[in-house]
């Protein structure tokens, strides 16, 4: 008890019916929200994404997305009526660097605008160094399959950290590697579309190296000047992975390697050394039915088990997000959850979402895991890649045609549970626990 008696209120009188049915965070706990460049700020031109949106007219075209490179101060005021002391944003690669070697000060300027502003509303904020896009030049030389890349990209996190490393703390080198090197190197869905065993391997490794050489200069810029440590590390989409027959060894091996490969890979490969924080991204919950290596479907659906789904047809279990955590512990770092969110036009479904996961959170805490923050993914509603605006991830809703934004009830749900750095029984009850829906309005078209 002594050691908790920092982290929670003293426990007399009426204090302790209420500490009872609170369910208190860490103090300084982040509460924050993330977004990425190339799906909210608008007019991207220069990078490998616009090109490929442009070359067929059937693709979803990223456009002004939602005009957060003008609205930025618009969008902080909002994050802070939210009660948010954090946000996860990434500066764009091709914007800063437009042709080799070439540095556009102004874009550099607009970042620390941005990130000076946070700073002052009291947002700390966590920065992406390369959030999927890469600068045209750098694709059409061959992007992340050449060996040249890792140097080529750690030219511009040289330049980033000269430019905003004094109003930074966080950095986050590569968002969700195995991810980008899946679906543009395997699957074949985002550019350059290739489908390539081998060519994903290769880019990974080159994430996997180019990681490991970031960390070390920025920390060594940072140690140069004798500023305060910063902390580093990658995000990953971590993603919770089940037996779909118990009792099956060739299942249960299948999904250790599957968990290795998903959830720990890359911390492997880069060496635990190179990490102060285990950044964690977590949407996806399996359970494997079927080993299918051509077609790479490997699990089984929940639209088939009319499982409570999102609008683009992900499972909602928030159990899953316990069951990680706890595994991460072993790294023995403190682990921030930089993105959780759902896509979803029901109102009811994403407070629910939101309660019902961090509750999950607050579980694996008292367990043991060290998490300290945590950002819904996210602030806005954006430009969901391949799948275009559709999805509606956002707290704050966005028109697209006015560029207006709506404060959705969970932004307000959000902003009490920032503001009391807990989440009172009540919200449990009302909105928190899951509540099972029948079977014919889970199987609805989009899955809402
Ligand atoms: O929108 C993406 C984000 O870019 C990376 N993580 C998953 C999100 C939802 O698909």
């Amino acid at each position: 008890m002594a050691k908790l008696k920092g982290i929670y209120p003293t426990l007399t009188g009426a204090n302790r019916l209420k500490f009872h049915r609170t369910l208190y965070f860490p103090p300084r706990f982040l509460w924050g929200t993330a977004t990425s460049a190339h799906q909210v700020e608008g007019g991207n031109r220069d990078n490998d994404w616009w090109a490929w949106e442009q070359r067929r007219k059937s693709r979803p075209h990223s456009g002004r997305a939602c005009d957060h490179y003008r609205r930025y101060r618009e969008d902080i005021a909002l994050m802070s009526a939210m009660g948010q002391n954090a946000y996860r944003l990434s500066v764009e690669w091709s914007r800063i660097e437009p042709q080799p070697g070439q540095f556009n000060h102004r874009a550099i300027e607009h970042y620390r605008d941005v990130i000076r502003a946070l700073n002052r509303a009291g947002i700390k904020p966590m920065v992406t160094l390369h959030h999927f896009t890469n600068p045209r030049w750098f694709a059409a030389a061959g992007g992340w399959t050449r060996r040249s890349s890792v140097r080529v990209y750690l030219r511009f996190v040289r330049t980033v950290i000269q430019e905003l490393g004094d109003l930074v703390e966080f950095w986050v080198t590569i968002n969700e590697p195995l991810v980008y090197s899946l679906q543009s190197y395997l699957v074949g869905l985002w550019p350059p579309n290739r489908k390539s065993y081998w060519l994903a391997l290769r880019v990974y490794w080159h994430l996997v190296v180019a990681h490991r050489r970031a960390y070390r200069e920025i920390h060594a810029y940072y140690h140069e000047r004798r500023w305060h440590r910063p902390k580093v590390g990658f995000a990953s989409n971590t993603v919770s992975l089940y037996a779909y027959q118990q009792h099956a060894i060739s299942s249960w091996l299948f999904i250790r390697v599957a968990d290795f490969i998903w959830n720990h890979s890359f911390i492997v490969m880069t060496g635990r050394g190179y990490h102060d924080f285990i950044a964690v991204n977590y949407y996806f919950h399996y359970r494997l039915k079927h080993i299918h290596f051509r077609t790479l479907r490997f699990f089984v659906e929940a639209r088939q088990e009319h499982r409570e789904m999102s609008g683009v047809g992900w499972e909602v279990y928030p159990q899953g997000i316990f069951d990680v955590l706890l595994d991460l512990r072993r790294y023995r770092l403190p682990i921030y959850i930089t993105e959780n969110g759902i896509a979803t036009a029901s109102e009811t479904k994403r407070t629910r979402y939101l309660v019902s996961y961090l509750k999950e959170i607050y579980h694996a805490i008292q367990a043991g895991a060290d998490v300290r923050g945590y950002f819904w993914w996210s602030l806005l509603d954006n430009f969901e890649w391949n799948l275009g605006f559709h999805p509606r991830f956002g707290l704050l809703g966005v028109n697209y045609r006015t560029q207006a934004r709506i404060v959705r009830p969970a932004a307000a749900i959000y902003q009490q549970i920032a503001h009391g750095n807990s989440i009172p029984h009540w919200m449990l009850k009302v909105l928190g626990h899951g509540v099972t829906i029948p079977a014919s309005r889970s199987l609805s078209a989009k899955g809402d």
